[in-house]
């Protein structure tokens, strides 16, 4: 087929064809066979509504999905082309920050695998996520355009108007088809408007934040660190959601609701407070059409359901009623109702939906006027429960429950890891690719010598992958007979890529000391910065500064090697996981929420380096403490330091040799000749005089887990018998699992 598709196109054959073309044809191919599979649509339907959709290349994944990947591969060889130079061709939309985004797109893979009708709703970003550029050690930002003529979009012919105050819009929709694995297609539809200029960002991804109507759709979350950012950002996410709601009302009244049984055609997710203006919205909309407030206000909440993210105050959204006057003056007095019942029911003040500062707090308006609110891990919802939400949790018990985050299979098994998936499939048959839970039948290959073995070469072959892969796009060399230490997520201070950092300075003086590591190390960082967000930019400085110092260091370099892979993205990561070794997931215990790469790497053989935090404690209870190198203190223990303000980072460092040779490592003369004094100097005082996220606190212990998972890898077959062990039981998290505990405890469908 591909060859006719080719022959029409550009009237040549398959082998006459530049990779383009080939990608070109390959794309109208698949969009038509997606199109194909789409369904009318059922009763009740799904609606995930998110300001992220991290969707990732599509044209391999839906080549799996839609059953023709080995064909097309096969293909592409016979005519002497490489099915993954076609894919280098196609550009990464970058569409979300990590998680929550990423976490966004496997659900729309894992709804429609299993059959399941829904759709997602978010906005057509142009520039997406910055593009990150390495320069003097520093983060700098660019565009990152990812639209091009011909791409996955689909332009529909669909439009509603939303009234900001001062002026009212057009949106126009462009849809992509999410094809399950075998299954039906559902869509993820993406709103944008017709007057953006993409003209006006200047160097950088600087533009002028107040011409909402040429830069509304531009970029993903722009910088919020002044007013005028957040005030574009209320006007995004007002706009993403009112397009939701109107789309809603429209479908369901197509269907037969006549609006007071909305719920029993509707089901919506609002993943994180982004969208929670769809609660007001929905509201104003159903009393627009004749339902009293007091109906409306039911009808919503028994559609709406929210999903909690993260307990960092800083991204529980609080919006002043100041800004959303600016903005949606239409909504306030919804909001200030919201907010009388709210008061008229509870006197606690906590639980309240304006406060006192005349701030509306996005979260309580989904906690109240939703049906279900649920964390992202167990440990994650007993927080929740527990503490953070606790006061809601004692009004509401019912509405809280755990859906402890998965991956889809498909992107993060079958497509990144071919090999191992081949390999799989030859040991214990295909079944593994619709039931994950049959990965555990590997276990009975646990003393097998022969496929432990195997297993050790499929890794090996995905680190000679991968040098292969970095030193042709970055130019980045690296040796895969060294153990690969990988860690790759967004730089956040409670991630701490800072206490990786303070690892290498522990090691660097070791080696210089004359104590050499049996098995060279290469530690692989990747990671975006907020561009605001200062210390997280100081410490990317500090890891490329570490990495100019080692690098050029003919003592230490045989047996030491940072990489900061330049602009992580969910491409990269697909290189990056199969070839891990160990894989670090150090957050500070209670600040992960669940964490979703901890559960890739650990489906792709690496070793989990990491504290009792979020998705890790579960990991930690399947595969056993033989399998997992845990360390730091726990959640209750940090929780408590918080409560009692009794961390003192300084007194880590003065009582403490070694961590004040580390630490003070990062303002010493080697480190200041290479990199800047101002950001050097600013990271070494936030550690000793704030260190909110508690760095000090686990670094000896740190560093002795990692000495003692190195030490272990020399054991190749106690390593291997791990990484068998990690496989096997990475089926509980498949984001299938967790789409039909979704579906059976909230959505019903
Ligand atoms: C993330 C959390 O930080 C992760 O722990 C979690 O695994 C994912 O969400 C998915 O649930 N998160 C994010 O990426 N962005 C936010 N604004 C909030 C949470």
């Amino acid at each position: 087929m591909l060859v006719e598709i080719l022959q029409k196109k550009y009237n040549k054959t398959l082998k006459e064809c530049s990779n383009e073309e080939i990608y070109f044809g390959l794309l109208d191919m698949t969009k038509d066979m997606a199109e194909k599979k789409y369904k009318k649509d059922t009763k009740k339907k799904i609606y995930y509504i998110s300001a992220e959709f991290l969707i990732g290349k599509l044209l391999s994944n839906n080549l799996i999905n839609l059953g023709i990947y080995d064909e097309i591969k096969e293909e592409l060889e016979q005519n002497g082309k490489s099915i993954a130079e076609v894919e280098n061709i196609e550009l990464e939309p970058s569409l979300g920050n990590g998680g929550l985004g990423r976490l966004a797109a496997c659900f729309l893979d894992s709804i429609a695998s299993l059959g399941l009708n829904g759709d997602g709703i978010g906005l057509n970003y142009h520039f997406g996520l910055f593009r990150q550029v390495f320069k003097d050690c520093l983060q700098k930002e660019t565009i990152n355009p990812w639209i091009t003529d011909e791409s996955w979009l689909i332009k529909r012919d669909k439009s509603y108007t939303v009234n900001f105050k001062d002026f009212t819009v057009k949106s126009k929709l462009y849809d992509i088809a999410v094809t399950g694995y075998d299954n039906r297609t559902n869509w993820l539809h993406l709103f944008d408007i017709e007057t953006v200029d993409e003209s006006i960002v200047k160097e950088g991804i600087s533009f002028e934040k107040a011409d909402i109507e040429k830069n509304l759709t531009l970029f993903l979350y722009p910088d919020d660190s002044d007013e005028k950012g957040e005030l574009l950002r209320i006007y995004q996410q007002y706009f993403m959601v009112s397009n939701a709601a109107q789309m809603i009302l429209e479908e369901c009244i197509l269907k037969g609701s006549n609006l007071h049984d909305l719920y029993e055609f509707a089901v919506i997710q609002i993943n994180d407070t982004h969208p929670t203006m769809v609660i007001p919205e929905l509201i104003r909309l159903l009393m627009e059409r004749g339902i009293e407030m007091d109906e409306a206000i039911d009808i919503v909440s028994k559609t709406c359901a929210y999903t909690n993210h993260t307990i960092l105050s800083e991204a529980l959204e609080k919006w002043p009623i100041k800004y959303l006057n600016k903005v949606v003056p239409h909504l306030l007095p919804i909001i200030e109702v919201l907010d009388k019942k709210v008061r008229e029911k509870f006197e606690d003040p906590t639980v309240t939906i304006i406060d006192e500062q005349e701030r509306v707090h996005m979260a309580h308006i989904d906690i109240h006027y939703g049906f279900s609110v649920n964390g992202v891990a167990a440990l994650h919802t007993e927080i929740l429960k527990q503490n953070e939400l606790n006061n809601f949790y004692k009004i509401y018990p019912e509405k809280f429950n755990n859906k402890t985050n998965g991956i889809t299979f498909r992107r993060w098994l079958m497509h990144c890891n071919y090999p191992l998936t081949a390999y799989l499939t030859d040991l214990i048959g295909d079944g593994f690719k619709k039931d994950a839970n049959q990965l555990e039948k590997l276990l009975d290959y646990k003393e097998d010598t022969n496929v432990l073995n195997t297993l050790l070469d499929i890794k090996y072959d995905n680190k000679k992958a991968l040098k292969e892969y970095l030193f042709k796009t970055q130019g980045i060399e690296i040796d895969e007979n060294s153990i690969f230490d990988i860690q790759i997520k967004r730089l956040h201070e409670y991630k701490r890529q800072q206490m990786n950092a303070l690892y290498i300075i522990h090691k660097y003086l070791e080696i210089k000391n004359g104590k050499k590591p049996a098995t060279p190390i290469t530690l692989i960082f990747g990671a975006k910065a907020a561009p605001a967000y200062i210390i997280a930019k100081d410490i990317i400085h500090l890891i490329l500064c570490l990495q100019e110092l080692i690098n050029s260091d003919k003592e230490v370099n045989p047996y030491l090697k940072v990489v900061m892979v330049e602009n992580y993205n969910v491409t990269l990561a697909e290189k990056l996981i199969p070839a891990c070794d160990i894989s670090e997931q150090i957050s500070l215990a209670s600040k992960e929420a669940s964490g979703t790469g901890n559960m890739k790497f650990m489906l792709n053989g690496a070793i989990t380096l990491g504290t009792m935090d979020g998705a890790n404690v579960e990991i930690a209870e399947l595969v056993g403490k033989d399998n997992i190198y845990i360390f730091g203190e726990s959640s209750e223990e940090v929780i408590s330091h918080y409560e009692n303000r009794d961390y003192v980072s300084k007194d880590y460092y003065n009582k403490d040799e070694e961590i004040r040779q580390m630490v003070d490592f990062i303002v010493s003369d080697t480190l200041m000749n290479i990199g800047k004094k101002e950001n050097l100097e600013r990271l070494f005082n936030e550690l000793i005089n704030k260190d909110w996220f508690m760095t000090l606190l686990d670094i000896k212990e740190y560093i002795q887990k990692k000495e003692e998972i190195i030490a272990d890898y020399e054991d190749r077959e106690k390593w291997s018998k791990m990484m068998l062990e990690n496989i096997s039981k990475a089926g509980f998290f498949s984001s299938d699992r967790t789409i039909l505990e979704y579906n059976q405890d909230i959505w019903n469908v």
